[in-house]
């Protein structure tokens, strides 16, 4: 265990140097710094730096293979001119998006009123929304992936759904090894009951979930890797606020387990991996000699490409996230680079039924001025077999009271959404329409109007534009394209091709019952302990 803190420890030592320095090439000590460009050859390579990627370069470090981590965003390590790394949510900068000219929250609107978004300069900044029609989905980008921006809820799945989702997958290993596993490297931690029913930061939670029980329904906590213990010295005055202060989709500047600061910083520290970020991976063929060559694009803040090369490897690890990794593989099969690639490549995707809505609340039911960022409870209502719903109770800090109860609903939404090549744009295109998330509204719409009903209260139709009580337009959970047991084998080898994996949300058939980041990470676990013995 200290060995395994002092090599976690060198690993963040080597990010700071790293972030202190401006460079795009992170590894242990100056050397890495120094280094002339990346060699046109590593033994493994892994695209993109999320949860999946994170997971296969510590195993891959550890086992000794040296490896190559691509990251098209940056280094989230500088403090910008106010001292922070990252902006604050109510006053955004380009830090918050990546190349816009004005940023896209997931809330457009306060009273019908435009007064959430801001205009900014385009620059590589954290929060993605990628656009697709029907559909817009939420992303992260920087070493970290969604794990810089995301609202930490760690919660596991339901066994039972878990294995109707996976009936390839031994549940039992899953909750009795990865899972445990993934929870105690991410820094899965529970929040403080009595804190809890004590604090003013949490009473927006507790407004909500007095709704629940007077309509009979169940609420549950939701672990998260927010240090609960950081976030009570917040609210003492002892620690310098992040939740507490409004941080959350454009970064959290303390208390946030993401996963630079967990797994990436325990795989810097094995000495064996480099990161290098502002490096896209656009396309990947077979070398003849055996493994793959990559063609990466490397870009300056401007967005401009600097540099274009090509990277061999024996193993590519892709974990680009659900739109990366099927990008890269449907364009591969769909230019010839890798045409044995199966025709299940680019299907079951889905948005995990995100549907979010909000309900305005009697003058007496206050949520308060005061509410932290991180959600820490939800209604559990997926044992309905008519109707099943887990509804997280988020937060809407405005700094004042506006009664407002909100909600990030997850439901059993059967459709799926395809991904169709677009050799015009070169790109990825999400074949998916609006009405295939009215099973997703209509399952939320069933258990807030039970709500709204049994505490006689109104949806707030002013925050999501179109004046619309429920956000069914964008996703904050992305899942599927490469789906385990269909476009991959039980492990997540890539069929039709030797030494090509996927380990990241692309994997998961487009539902899970609950938020997603656990589940990745466990099932990377899993698939590259079997791919180290077995490659
Ligand atoms: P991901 O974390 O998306 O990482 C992919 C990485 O690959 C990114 O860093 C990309 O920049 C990079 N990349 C993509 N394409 C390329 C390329 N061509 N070349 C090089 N790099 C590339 O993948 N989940 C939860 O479980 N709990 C939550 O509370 C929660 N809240 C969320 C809130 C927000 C605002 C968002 C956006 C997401 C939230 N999620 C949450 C979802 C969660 O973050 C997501 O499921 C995981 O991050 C997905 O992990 P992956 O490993 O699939």
């Amino acid at each position: 265990m200290a060995h395994n803190l002092t090599r976690r420890q060198l690993g963040l030592n080597a990010l700071r140097a790293a972030a202190a320095l401006g460079i795009t090439r992170i590894g242990l000590g100056a050397a890495a710094a120094a280094e002339p460009p990346a060699a046109p050859y590593a033994p493994a390579v892994v695209v993109g730096s999320g949860y999946g990627s994170a997971v296969a370069a510590l195993r891959l470090g550890q086992a000794g293979v040296r490896t190559v981590v691509l990251e098209m965003g940056r280094l989230w390590d500088t403090p910008g001119p106010d001292g922070k790394v990252f902006p604050s949510t109510s006053a955004p900068d380009q830090r918050s998006m990546w190349f816009r000219h004005r940023t896209e929250a997931p809330l457009a609107q306060f009273l019908w009123l435009d007064v959430v978004n801001r205009d900014i300069s385009p620059y590589p900044g954290v929060l993605d929304r990628v656009n697709h029609g029907g559909m817009s989905v939420y992303v992260g980008r920087g070493v970290g992936g969604g794990s810089l921006v995301n609202g930490g809820m760690a919660p596991t799945p339901r066994r039972s759904y878990f294995a109707e989702v996976f009936p390839g997958v031994d549940a039992g290993e899953m909750y009795g090894t990865y899972f445990p596993r993934a929870r105690a490297m991410l820094g899965v931690n529970d929040i403080d009951p009595a804190w809890f029913e004590s604090t003013e930061w949490y009473r927006f939670a507790r407004i909500s979930r007095k709704h629940a029980q007077n309509t009979g329904l169940k609420t549950t906590f939701v672990p998260n890797v927010y240090d609960f213990a950081y976030m009570k010295r917040e609210a003492a005055g002892t620690a310098t606020r992040s939740a507490l202060a409004g941080e959350v989709i454009y970064g959290n500047n303390h208390g946030k387990k993401s996963v630079d600061k967990t797994y990436l910083a325990a795989a810097l520290g094995t000495g064996n991996v480099t990161i290098e970020t502002m490096q896209r991976v656009v396309a990947v063929r077979q070398d003849p000699a055996g493994g793959y060559v990559l063609t990466v694009h490397t870009s300056d803040v401007t967005g401009r490409v600097t540099q274009v090369r090509e990277l061999g490897c024996k193993q590519l690890f892709l974990g680009a996230g659900s739109l990366g990794t099927t990008e890269i593989l449907l364009r591969a099969r769909e230019t010839g680079a890798l045409p044995a690639l199966s025709e299940k490549v680019g299907l079951g995707w889905g948005p995990n039924g995100n549907v979010m809505t909000a309900r305005a609340n009697h003058l007496w039911d206050t949520v308060g001025c005061n509410q932290a960022t991180m959600p820490a409870l939800g209604i559990d209502d997926w044992d309905n077999a008519a109707n099943p719903v887990f509804a997280e109770i988020a937060p809407l800090p405005m700094g004042i009271e506006h009664w407002i109860s909100m909600y990030l609903a997850i439901t059993r939404n059967p459709e799926r959404g395809r991904f169709v090549y677009d050799a015009a744009t070169d790109s990825a295109r999400l074949d998916w329409t609006r009405d295939q998330n009215a099973p997703a509204v209509a399952a939320a719409r069933n258990l807030f109007d039970r709500i709204n009903r049994r505490n006689v209260t109104i949806y707030r139709y002013d925050l999501f534009g179109d004046n619309k009580a429920f956000a069914d337009d964008f996703t904050y959970h992305p899942l599927g394209g490469c789906v385990l047991g269909e476009a991959t084998d039980a492990y997540g080898r890539v069929k039709g091709y030797q030494g090509l994996y996927v380990l990241d949300g692309s994997l998961v058939p487009g539902s899970l019952g609950v938020n997603p980041f656990v589940t990745i990470t466990a099932l990377a676990e899993r698939n590259m302990e079997r791919i180290l013995a077995q490659p």
